[in-house]
């Protein structure tokens, strides 16, 4: 391993309106007063900041149950053209949330840049619902349903969104850690076979397992750049309480960071998600809670192992 050979770039995606809670879109501010910057570059990384995403909203666009869509539309165009300018400059992406929406402009980006990929869902819901199906009509709940080819029949036209095609197949997705699924969304499971591991399959196989079954289902060939995207609402209500949907019955963060560990040692993890971390909900004390376990979770993504690493071209320990 040669973590200074580790080229990351880091994008800020301040963005809340995919839900209705406010403090989500804070979420990079937070990162960046905590290090979290300089704390990759003190792994050795050699980090690149593109600062956070900026957007001007689409007047007037409206679909039926789906809130917000003029800047869900505007800010996803330019997450996805600022995610193709830095995996084409040779780096891992690594996107700070702002809520689940911002899957839909890393993922694009990412496809964009790079043609099929293998895409880890890391969350406790499963974000597959159409505006059809949604309950709450908040498009974080919807990104994966965007995405993914074999659902395009059963979305209307969506205005602003014609930069955005479904460019992912079914079978190159695959869930960790679902705990909270809505009727719909199991049926779409269900009906096209999505790849989907629940809190009850790690429990019977481990997350070692688990994390294994779930990449060689999506990538068979071991051929694939990965993209995890990781809604921090996948650990427990314990480990990360500072998230507007908090489930019980979660990850540990040990399992999370597993989980990147593994998806590091593919070789090709090529863009991360870290989503959903909310600064303005709880106390001082959950907050750095939340942003700690966040935290373990990217230090993972870039490289770095609970093993402890040697230092680099040394064999032998000074006199
Ligand atoms: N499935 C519900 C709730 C939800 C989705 N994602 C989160 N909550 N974080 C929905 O609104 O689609
Ligand atoms: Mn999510
Ligand atoms: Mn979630």
């Amino acid at each position: 391993l040669r973590r200074s050979h580790n080229k990351v770039g880091v994008l800020g995606v301040p963005f809340d309106k995919g839900q209705l809670k406010g403090g989500v879109g804070s979420g990079p501010e937070a990162f960046r007063k905590l290090g979290l910057i300089e704390e990759l570059r003190g792994l050795g990384c050699d980090v690149k900041d593109f600062g956070d995403v900026r957007y001007e909203q689409i007047e007037g666009l409206t679909v039926k149950n789906m809130t917000a869509l003029g800047h869900v539309a505007a800010c996803q165009k330019e997450v996805s053209d600022s995610v193709v300018r830095i995996l084409n400059e040779g780096r891992m992406c690594l996107t700070i949330g702002g809520d689940h929406t911002c899957g839909i402009g890393t993922i694009d980006g990412h496809v964009k840049a790079k043609g099929n990929i293998a895409l880890l869902w890391v969350d406790a819901h499963a974000d597959l619902n159409t505006n059809a199906t949604s309950p709450t009509g908040n498009v974080h709940g919807m990104p994966v349903a965007l995405l993914a080819k074999e659902l395009s029949d059963y979305w209307p036209y969506l205005p602003g969104m014609d930069w955005q095609q479904p460019r992912l197949s079914i079978r190159n997705i695959a869930y960790i850690g679902l705990r909270d699924i809505d009727s719909y969304e199991r049926l779409v499971i269900d009906k096209f076979a999505i790849t989907a591991f629940g809190m009850e399959d790690i429990e019977r196989y481990g997350i070692i397992e688990v994390t294994n079954m779930a990449l060689r289902r999506i990538d068979p060939n071991d051929s694939l750049p990965l993209h995890v995207s990781f809604d921090i609402d996948s650990l427990d209500a314990l480990e990360a309480p500072c998230t507007g949907t908090p489930v019980r019955g979660g990850l540990t963060l040990r399992e999370g960071i597993q989980i990147m560990e593994e998806s590091y040692r593919t070789q090709r993890l090529s863009a991360v998600d870290l989503v959903e971390v909310n600064p303005r909900l709880g106390s001082p004390a959950d907050v750095r809670i939340t942003l700690e376990a966040a935290k373990h979770i990217i230090r993972a993504a870039v490289g770095y192992s609970r093993r402890g690493h040697s230092p680099e071209n040394v064999s032998d320990l000074p006199q």
